[in-house]
């Protein structure tokens, strides 16, 4: 019998006409009220469920028995219970490595777009202000040979890294668990305390994953400890900052402007004081938004998907002790 996958949002013809091919698959390309019904009764019976976005909690695992692999189109995974899925023997797989190039681009974006003030000048120009020379009011700062201060040094933080050493000449300085001898020798990075950094950097850029020692690492201390000169940008995740601190370093020219691809609360509500701050570039949520990442996200999540269905061990768990008791409880 086929095994049954449950496949929600954001699929495209292709990657769905593969699932197709292997499991019976219930496919709800948007989820409301209007079929929330449903997805429970197909995740009553699923095997796989595969999607982004997705919203997994102890609940929906009680009313999904059979469940063995959750597919996450996404490198982070800060929403999943990742304890409790193992607990149920439940694997779970992430898409990273094919986003990282793309999600460091968007961190550059907002480093240029933030310490030239490009948004800002583009409303400049379009509102008809242009009626002279420009102004020091409208100059903007360096970017090329000013200090990058990285905030975690992962996959995408090397990647923000090396387009800041190679591409702007940019002295590297980073915060991280631990050293990385290769990457200080490639692009003469320096790893330093977190208050070093603070600091020191013009940039600030936050690529840390958002788990309980990271949540609110940038709070009210660490701005104040920012330059007043200091562009912050964030890749991460909203909370790995405390919004509020931030707004407040914002209004009162404590550090000088910040770039944001994520906030505490996504979408960002029309009551934020962020909307009003001109210092500040604000993107939905898009780091790894292209169609060709999206793309190559959802066929790695289908590979993890169809190899752990299959028995195989995904090559991207990021609790692989679970597919060992998947596999286990099946020989048994
Ligand atoms: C996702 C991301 O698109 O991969 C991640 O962790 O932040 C983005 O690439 C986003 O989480 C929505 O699934």
């Amino acid at each position: 019998m086929n095994k049954r996958i449950v496949a929600v949002r954001r699929l495209h013809a292709e990657h769905l006409k593969q699932l197709e091919g292997m499991f019976h698959v219930d496919y709800f390309p948007h989820l409301d009220e209007g079929n929330l019904d449903a997805y429970h009764a197909a995740l009553a019976h699923a095997h796989g469920l595969i999607g982004g976005k997705l919203s997994v909690t102890p609940a929906l695992l009680d009313g999904a028995p059979n469940l063995e692999v959750v597919a996450t189109i996404s490198v982070g995974y800060d929403n999943f219970p990742v304890d409790e899925m193992s607990r149920r023997g439940i694997v779970l797989c992430n898409t990273p490595d094919v986003l990282t190039e793309t999600t460091a681009d968007t961190g550059f974006a907002l480093i240029m777009a933030t310490v030239r003030r490009v948004p800002e000048l583009d409303r400049f120009v379009r509102e008809g202000q242009w009626q002279a020379h420009v102004e020091e009011a409208q100059f903007g700062r360096d970017v090329h040979g000013k200090t990058l201060g990285m905030v975690g040094m992962g996959r995408i933080g090397a990647a923000v890294a090396r387009r800041g050493a190679l591409g702007f000449g940019m002295p590297v300085i980073y915060s991280n668990a631990s050293p990385k001898p290769a990457l200080n020798a490639e692009l003469g990075a320096r790893c330093c305390s977190f208050e070093a950094l603070l600091a020191c950097a013009d940039v600030v850029c936050v690529t840390v994953p958002l788990t309980d020692s990271t949540r609110h690492l940038i709070d009210a201390d660490a701005f104040r400890q920012m330059k007043r000169s200091a562009i912050f940008v964030n890749i991460a995740r909203g909370p790995v900052v405390d919004e509020a601190a931030m707004i407040t370093a914002l209004q009162q020219g404590d550090i000088a402007g910040a770039g944001l691809d994520v906030f505490e609360q996504e979408p960002l509500p029309s009551s934020s004081p962020l909307l009003a701050l001109p210092q500040v570039v604000l993107l939905p949520h898009i780091g790894s938004a292209t169609h060709e990442t999206r793309s190559a996200m959802a066929q790695l999540a289908v590979d993890n998907l169809a190899l752990a269905l299959q028995g195989e061990r995904p090559p991207n768990a990021v609790n692989p002790d679970a597919f060992s008791m998947t596999s286990a409880q099946e020989k048994m």
